[in-house]
């Protein structure tokens, strides 16, 4: 990773992929709160836009070009919107560019925050819901997202499909060691395993074995073990009870879905791609994908990507300008936005910026 010239006057050096649908919406937007924010603390930053994803693929067949993971390793962090089109099979858009960029910068620990913020509707009674504040944990870098498996007898009647989940000691003690270590910063310094090792009694074996392994080093951390199937049912009836969750690729997929729905909408989810070698950026975007029936429509929410950008602002340092963002966030939703459809309301995209903006003056 290539820092930018502290003389120079930008200070952080991004690589802007808004890929496809409402990417580039929610992209375009929350860049100029984030720019706004940066621009109080006299910070800037160096921007180049990739324009990869599947328009790019339309006519290149690729999602993104051979040296593509060449040129992010230039950049200090990677600021992403979403993948996806009605047009191509997702496998091949997903595989393309987030999961390529994902796995080959080895950006194993995927944070995923969800918090309650007074103001947004949720579908839950409001005190259970204002007890939401987790951090899912996603390993994000083997698991069922291995990418191991295939197809023989293609075609054929006897055609077979196989998908390997694959369980690695390493894989598995440094997604553990990167949830502990987060659990113990945290005030209530609670982590829960989420598994599946009574169906699944080998590579999720080794999983919770890992934990298990794990803990011994982090004594102060409480512990508690859930079936991922019975963590859906504590997530609506007992939010209270979690605090940081770890999970695999898929089930943390899964359960971060429903923990921002809980919180209101899929549309103000946010996550990190956190690679911890310094020779490579993570990456920041939205928990949604490319929502192709609201494109071009001007109602995205940009909160998941605005609240990725705070994520990212905490990673590279910019503290004051990420708890700015984050203070207008909540200053905005306790004044009832205004908001987009997604929460009930009839704002467009840019009424939400302009909201935040006027926020940060
Ligand atoms: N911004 C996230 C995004 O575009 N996700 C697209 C998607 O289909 N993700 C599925 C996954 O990563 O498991």
């Amino acid at each position: 990773m290539k820092h930018s010239n502290k003389n120079t006057k930008f200070k952080h050096n991004i690589a802007i992929i808004p890929g496809d649908g409402i990417g580039p919406e929610v992209i375009s937007a929350s860049l100029k709160v984030i720019k706004k924010a940066l621009k109080i603390e006299n910070v800037y930053i160096k921007e180049k836009q990739y324009p990869w994803g599947s328009n790019y693929f339309k006519k290149y067949n690729q999602m993104m070009p051979k040296n593509g993971l060449d040129k992010l390793k230039q950049h200090d962090a990677i600021f992403f919107g979403a993948v996806g089109d009605k047009n191509i099979d997702d496998d091949i858009t997903l595989w393309g560019l987030r999961l390529e960029i994902c796995q080959n910068l080895d950006q194993f620990a995927n944070i995923r925050p969800s918090k309650y913020i007074e103001g947004i509707d949720t579908p839950l009674n409001i005190n259970i819901a204002k007890n939401i504040d987790w951090i899912i944990v996603r390993e994000n870098s083997e698991g069922e997202y291995a990418g191991s498996g295939g197809i023989i007898h293609k075609n054929l009647p006897l055609e077979v499909g196989s998908e390997l989940a694959i369980f690695t000691r390493e894989g598995c003690r440094r997604i553990h060691e990167y949830a502990f270590k987060l659990a113990l910063s945290r005030p209530r310094k609670n982590l829960t395993l989420i598994t599946k090792s009574n169906a699944q009694r080998h590579g999720m074996k080794l999983w919770d074995k890992i934990f298990y392994e794990v803990k011994e080093k982090y004594p102060t951390v409480k512990v508690n073990k859930l079936l991922v199937d019975a963590a859906t049912a504590v997530m609506v009836n007992s939010p209270e009870k979690l605090d940081v969750v770890v999970a695999t690729n898929l089930h943390a997929d899964i359960l971060s879905d429903l923990a921002s729905a809980l919180t209101g909408s899929l549309g103000i989810g946010a996550t990190a791609n956190i690679s911890t070698n310094k020779n490579f950026p993570s990456m920041f975007e939205p928990i949604h994908g490319s929502a192709f029936d609201i494109v071009g429509k001007n109602i995205a929410n940009p909160i998941g990507a605005i609240w990725s950008g705070v994520l990212m602002l905490k990673h590279l340092g910019e503290h004051k300008a990420a708890d700015r963002i984050y203070n207008a966030i909540k200053i905005y939703a306790k004044n009832k936005g205004p908001f987009t459809p997604d929460l009930g309301g009839k704002a467009k995209t840019e009424d939400v910026v302009n909201k935040l903006l006027s926020i940060l003056d």
